[in-house]
């Protein structure tokens, strides 16, 4: 059945086929050809071993879309009536009735069109054909005389040799492939596809502009864009709790655009999480003609002011977000579209992930530009939960054209997802593109990714030409035309508007924001993090293998090998798998099997960005933003992700969640000296007891030291330092730890650490004898562990689907260790407390060969 109401029809009952076919099968609105055809029992699981490779005909094909459809008298009275589709992947031509309505070519625009000549009470006919993209692809770059590099485009896999289409086209470029995703270049009807009727007038848009807010006074100003088929008076009323403006307008045929000043004392200030609330305010706009409701719009926002300060300072430029007046330091990771077939992602599996983030102590993600401008769902839970987001525009990793029709496709795709987006409070930063400047490195010649080798001087000058079209120019004035004061940034990283050489970014940039990839990359070792720390660190990351049950879900037991076929297929990095391996090589000893295999490769990603974290917030306020790549996956895969596909954290979920807590303690050994790190994003001075205790593995204490320690609001300071030898005196360095201990007078533990004097792998672990009990609380049950020798990576696992509070820690003897289990929750609610069935418990020892 058809969604009706008075003004909206939702067109459903959708059938689909490969163009040249004769019989129909039935298709999912919103979704794609290949979800279709996998419900349909025509191809098999495209995520299961290798079928990825058998499944690139189908963006080859031509498919065609159909519906049929009856209009309800009351919205067949309407004086207009329109065809909305708010996504259409990608080359469509829509016919109705019969008759050619649009020819669509850009995934990411609002179609709407007025058919009220074309439709009748019933029997419509509705059909969108998707010309395949890979053929239009093709056409697009043949018509542009030669290639754009496109790094991450697959065209291997996709039978086109060196032929890269990705960038001719606007679709979601992962599509295409990543280094963590396959490709599947899909086609279909991916959002919503309705008909609206309006009569007489209509409220086409509502924007709460935020020009100035303050705990004082928020001065907003309401932009009511109101369609009219007449000439002549109306009024429009506005409220938001109980506030209320209202105006008498003088309406003209056509598109009228209302400006209400609205001032709000004493508002309640949106803050991000950790800093604050996140209050909500409902505006609602009220279009009324002769006494009579002609239009209702409601929208949501949270009042805050956010600026990106760049300004010079002793080191070079800060880059820093402030909120309402208060730098923050923005804590979290990258985001990339949670599936390969968008439609997908559910509410419930984007409130996961927010709610992931949330417990991770995250304040920020950056919806990263190889992806989607994301679901409303997924910035309504942002609002709601307090993590800001910094958005990319649809770019990565590639050179685009820059020719007129271009041009005005991606102007148009900007201005409608500015205007879809724009009441989020969320959203603090709108980005040109994702590493386009750095890979390109005009003005250096051997600089950035090689690109420019490939081309003769006048097509370099004028694919340069072209990025500056569109990241200088298209999106800048679209942001300032839709949101005037949001910030915008070029690309990411940069150091400043390139214009020279000077201005490229690079590993020790101290401008702009960096990406530090050498770890990995480059094989440099994890200590390298703590020497390169830029001003804000957008990017850095280590991969590792998803949980084993998830390697289950794509893998028989005999794939279950490192340099199986099936465990290549899954690892989408060229040499991915060999250097998960080298660093364990470096860092840990050797694993007993491949399951034992799949754990140190999470342990050795937790560790990596631990490390990376803690380095980038002991440089607070030098530094000021710290995200990792990435938090989640796209379909069950090796990769830097920190929550698999399913929704299952990884280690380095746990290790984040440590270290991006408000206040932690954090211990740098450098050229034989301990320095003990206290870091705060409390707004008030934090002071306690540092209680630092020798310890050898038995949890037997050798040595102490206590001292008070105390720091300023919202930053970092050495609160501790000794030197290295002083501890060691004559103790075997690879058996002993050093646990620092920050207690605050009421009691509060403001953070604790512990420093080993050897490398994991140079450890004389034994078996720990851990022992869990159960202990009954007043609404739930906990398990406490003890051990009665060091327990290293302490690692709880159940069948049930949901989180420990800490997971993949070190457990010292004396120092018990109190966990909860929360299972993964339906709708609402995350999360909830709970008694799993059966745990798991296991360390390092269980895992490494002696
Ligand atoms: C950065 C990202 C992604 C990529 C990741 C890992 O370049 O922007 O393009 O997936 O590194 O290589």
């Amino acid at each position: 059945m058809n969604e009706m109401n008075d003004r909206k029809q939702i067109l459903d009952n959708w059938r689909f086929r490969a163009a040249g076919e004769k019989a129909w099968m039935p298709a999912q609105v919103p979704g794609c050809v290949h979800t279709d055809l996998l419900r349909n029992g025509k191809i098999p699981d495209p995520f299961y071993g290798t079928n990825e490779r058998d499944l690139q005909w189908i963006d080859k094909q031509d498919w065609e879309y159909e519906t049929e459809f009856d209009i309800a008298g009351s919205l067949m009275a309407s004086g207009r009536l329109e065809l909305v589709f708010e996504g259409l992947d990608t080359y469509a031509d829509v016919d109705l009735n019969g008759r050619r309505l649009l020819s669509a070519d850009n995934m990411f625009r609002t179609y709407r069109i007025d058919v009220k000549e074309w439709v009748r009470p019933s029997g419509n006919r509705l059909r969108v054909r998707f010309r395949s993209p890979i053929r239009e692809g093709l056409a697009r770059l043949e018509q542009h005389g030669y290639g754009l590099p496109a790094t991450n485009d697959d065209s291997v896999t996709g039978g086109l040799g060196d032929r890269k289409v990705s960038a001719f086209t606007r679709k979601a470029p992962y599509h295409y492939g990543w280094d963590w995703g396959p490709r599947f270049v899909t086609s279909g009807i991916w959002r919503t596809v309705a008909l609206e009727g309006w009569s007489d007038c209509r409220i086409a848009d509502l924007f709460i502009r935020q020009d100035e807010v303050s705990a004082r006074r928020a001065n907003v100003t309401a932009i009511v864009q109101i369609d009219s088929d007449f000439d002549g008076v109306a009024s429009l009323t506005l409220t938001t709790e109980d506030l209320r403006w209202d105006a008498e307008l003088d309406l003209h045929a056509g598109r009228n655009v209302i400006e209400v000043p609205c001032v709000i004392a004493e508002p309640r200030l949106w803050w991000c999480r950790g800093m604050g609330e996140q209050p909500l305010y409902h505006f609602q706009a009220t279009l009324s003609r002769e006494g009579v409701i002609a239009d209702v719009r409601r929208v949501r926002t949270g009042l805050r002011q956010i600026r990106l300060v760049r300004q010079p300072d002793a080191h070079g430029t800060t880059f820093y977000f402030e909120l309402n007046g208060v730098p923050v330091f923005a804590k979290g990771a990258n985001h990339i579209p949670g599936d390969s077939f968008l439609a997908e992602m559910t509410e419930s599996r984007y409130r996961h992930e927010i709610a992931s983030a949330v417990e991770a102590n995250f304040n920020m993600l950056r919806v990263w530009g190889g992806g989607i401008y994301e679901h409303d769902a997924f910035y309504d839970l942002c609002d709601e939960y307090g993590i800001m987001v910094w958005q990319d525009f649809m770019f990565a990793c590639s050179m685009y054209p820059g020719d007129e029709s271009f041009l005005e496709s991606v102007r148009l795709e900007a201005e409608d997802n500015l205007q879809r987006l724009r009441n989020h409070p969320c959203i603090v930063l709108w980005c040109g593109n994702n590493e386009i400047d750095i890979a390109w490195s005009h003005y250096i010649e051997k600089g950035g990714w090689g690109w420019k080798q490939a081309y003769t001087q006048d097509q370099r000058e004028r694919i340069w030409a072209d990025y500056e079209s569109l990241f200088h120019r298209v999106l800048p004035e679209a942001v300032s035309k839709m949101v005037p004061g949001a910030a915008y940034w070029p690309s990411s990283p940069m150091q400043a508007l390139t214009g020279d050489a000077n201005q490229h970014a690079h590993n020790s940039s101290t401008h702009g924001d960096v990406h530090y990839w050498a770890v990995w990359h480059a094989k440099e070792p994890f200590e390298r993090y703590n020497d390169h720390v830029g001003r804000f660190m957008s990017e850095y990351g280590f991969q590792s293998f998803p949980a084993c049950r998830t390697i289950r879900s794509y893998a028989s037991a005999s794939d279950m090998a490192l340099n199986s076929e099936v465990m290549l297929h899954h690892q989408k990095h060229p040499s991915g798998n060999q250097l998960i391996h080298a660093y364990a090589e470096m860092y840990l000893k050797a694993p007993r099997d491949f399951p034992s295999f799949l754990y140190l490769s999470q342990v050795l990603q937790g560790e990596a960005m631990k490390m990376a974290i803690e380095a980038h917030r002991r440089r607070k306020p030098f530094c000021m933003g710290s995200l990792y790549w990435q938090i989640n996956d796209c379909w069950p895969v090796a990769s830097w992700s920190s929550i698999d596909y399913f929704g299952r954290w990884k280690a380095v979920q746990y290790y984040a969640r440590r270290s991006f807590r408000d206040v932690i303690v954090s211990i740098e050994e450098k050229a034989g000296r301990l320095a003990v790190h206290a870091v705060s994003d409390r707004l008030v001075p934090v002071r306690g007891q540092l209680v630092l205790q020798l310890v050898d593995f038995g949890g037997q204490p050798l040595k102490d030291d206590t001292v008070d320690a105390a720091i300023g609001p919202n930053t970092a300071a050495i609160v501790h330092e000794s030197s290295v030898s002083a501890w060691l005196s004559g103790h075997d360095p690879s058996r002993i730890a050093l646990i620092a201990e920050w207690k605050a007078d009421d009691g509060e533990c403001l953070g604790s650490a512990i420093h080993y004097f050897a490398s994991t792998k140079n450890l004389a672990l034994e078996q720990p004898g851990i022992v869990v009990q159960q202990v009954v609380e007043s609404n739930g049950v906990a398990l406490v562990l003890s051990a009665s020798r060091l327990a290293k990576q302490v690692v709880l696992e159940t069948e049930e689907e949901g989180i420990f509070t800490d997971n993949y820690f070190d457990l010292i003897p004396g120092k018990p260790k109190k966990v909860k289990f929360y299972k993964r929750g339906n709708g609402q609610t995350p999360f909830e407390w709970h008694v799993p069935g059966q745990v798991t418990v296991r360390s390092m020892v269980d895992f490494i060969l002696s």
